[in-house]
């Protein structure tokens, strides 16, 4: 097994990092700059920068905060929110970013996942798969992907999709359940062990972590390859060393 990776996540809304529950009752958590710089000195292995500005207007402020957050970072740098295009990429690959995220503009044209992946490598594109689970009498797929902040259904199957990312050109995943996103209930099990058992690209979990428990069973039933964390990191309930050295402790690969 690869080291797990451990990456925080700054959800980033006018400015500052929010965190809420399921995606919505945004609440200011922290400043991207000191807490990018904060997660960096205590060995994050990869950061990950979520633009949920709510409007388009906001991107050019939010691209001063990549910016500022790009400089100080030391560690593999992803951006994702509100990514349209391939332009949208070069200007976040120009400010020194090392991968990006790209979710609803996917769901839209797929063919920009293979013309991101020809044009940078797949080694520098996530594709973004935020979810939902339906209750099985509704008729709809019981993991559904929806897009928009989570706003919007899609109808389409969440493990089709991620296939088909993957097929196009996606070098790694970044699921996200919906339901559990600052729940600190614990990742979604199944939707995360459908995805990674379905593909071979690796998959980040996120979504609802909220003890140490949690991150060990999303490697070893969810068969994660990294995990993204907000909550417990953001509001300083468990630290980055705590997480990799429960997990080394159980046998499971980091690097410390
Ligand atoms: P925790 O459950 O707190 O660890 O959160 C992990 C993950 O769900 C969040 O960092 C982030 O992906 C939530 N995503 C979105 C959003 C939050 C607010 C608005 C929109 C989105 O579209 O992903």
């Amino acid at each position: 097994m690869k080291e797990i990776r451990i990456i925080p996540c700054l959800d980033v809304k006018d400015g500052k990092v929010v965190k809420g529950v399921k995606f919505e009752n945004l609440r200011d958590a922290r400043d991207p700059v000191e807490a990018a710089e904060a997660y960096c000195r205590e060995d994050a292995d990869e950061l990950v920068f979520l633009d949920i500005s709510a409007t388009v207007e906001n991107r050019g402020t939010q691209l001063e905060w990549v910016k500022k957050v790009a400089e100080k970072v030391t560690i593999p740098f992803a951006v994702g929110g509100g990514i349209r295009n391939i332009e949208d990429m070069k200007t976040l690959f120009n400010l020194g970013v090392d991968k990006v995220s790209i979710n609803t503009a996917a769901v839209r044209n797929p063919e920009l996942i293979k013309q991101a992946s020809r044009e940078f490598g797949r080694d520098k594109l996530i594709i973004a798969i935020d979810g939902r689970k339906n209750p099985p009498e509704r008729g709809l797929p019981r993991l559904e992907v929806v897009v928009k902040s989570g706003s919007e259904a899609t109808g389409i199957d969440i493990v089709e999709w991620a296939k088909g990312g993957e097929e196009l050109g996606a070098g790694e995943i970044l699921l996200t359940s919906k339901d559990a996103d600052g729940t600190k209930e614990g990742y979604d099990l199944e939707m995360t062990k459908a995805v990674a058992e379905a593909v071979g690209i690796p998959v980040i979990a996120s979504g609802g972590a909220g003890k140490l428990e949690h991150l060990y069973e999303a490697v070893t039933i969810g068969k994660a390859s990294a995990l993204l964390a907000a909550s417990i990191f953001h509001f300083r309930e468990i630290s980055i060393s705590q997480a990799k050295h429960y997990l080394k402790e159980r046998g499971i690969p980091v690097k410390i």
